[in-house]
């Protein structure tokens, strides 16, 4: 494998991630100073539970949306079987959202970007899901401290996403390659920034606690969804089908 495949599987990746990711870093540094007021959050906080969570289930939907577009620019990503493609996405799309949100997350004052304003997890109380969000922004915290480039964070979403890993893969081993040299190319982009030698390693160790919330997550909905299913049937039909338990073959790329 030459140095001149990793260089153009970089920039495939990284032109991908700049033309999906919603928000120039640009848009970002204005909407920083956008902060909820005390009257807004506490309007946040006194909705319903089912209302804060459809809120979030659409913002979530929105969002995916564009992971789903991203993945469909990654060199290699069509070429896999339908099902494989499918699989890959419903495993991986909350994953890469919670390293995108790093992008939206502000670690001076830990708020993050929720519709169009920054706000601490205090906003999110109405959803009954402490430990969720706590681990959430744990988790931006964590990631933030490492200050990644936006090279870097489209690189680590598109090795996230190409997991071989994931249970039911048929061509595992297809994954297996196009992860491979992601890996490479972002070790390679970790070096030409003189960064620390391990920012790799670092990266790689907060798998488990996206694991955990991805898995706290699909608890939470399963609970949710026993109490309020009307709700639940209302949600978008991409978060329907993504988070879904059931695994059930529907393609989350065609909603
Ligand atoms: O660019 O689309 O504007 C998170 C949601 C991010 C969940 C969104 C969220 C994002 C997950 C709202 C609730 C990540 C951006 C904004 C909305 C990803 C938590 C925070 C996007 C990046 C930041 C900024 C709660 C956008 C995890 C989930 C819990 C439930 C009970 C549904």
């Amino acid at each position: 494998i030459s140095m001149l495949e990793i260089d153009r599987i970089a920039q495939n990746v990284v032109k991908s991630h700049l033309e999906t990711c919603q928000y120039t870093t640009e848009e970002l540094k204005t909407l920083a100073w956008m902060l909820y007021t005390q009257e807004e959050i506490r309007s946040l906080q006194n909705k319903s539970c089912e209302t804060m969570w459809q809120q979030c289930s659409l913002q979530i939907s929105n969002a995916i949306q564009y992971v789903v577009e991203f993945a469909k620019r990654i060199d290699g990503f069509m070429e896999l079987c339908q099902n494989d493609q499918i699989i890959l996405l419903k495993a991986g799309c909350l994953e890469v959202l919670l390293i995108r949100m790093i992008r939206a997350f502000n670690p001076l004052n830990n708020t993050v970007l929720f519709e169009g304003k920054y706000g601490g997890m205090q906003i999110f109380k109405s959803l009954g899901c402490d430990d969720l969000i706590n681990a959430v922004f744990e988790l931006g915290r964590n990631l933030c401290r490492l200050q990644l480039s936006d090279e870097e964070i489209a690189l680590f979403t598109a090795a996230v996403l190409l997991a071989p890993d994931r249970p039911w893969l048929t061509e595992s081993k297809k994954v297996q390659k196009l992860q491979d040299k992601i890996y490479i190319a972002l070790q390679h982009e970790i070096q030409k920034k003189h960064s620390s030698e391990d920012k790799l390693s670092k990266l790689i160790s907060k798998l488990p606690l996206m694991k955990t919330i991805c898995n706290l997550h699909l608890d939470k909905l399963e609970f949710f969804r026993i109490l309020h299913p009307e709700t639940v049937m209302n949600f978008p039909p991409l978060y329907k089908e993504v988070f879904n338990s059931e695994l059930q073959y529907s393609d989350p790329r065609e909603s």
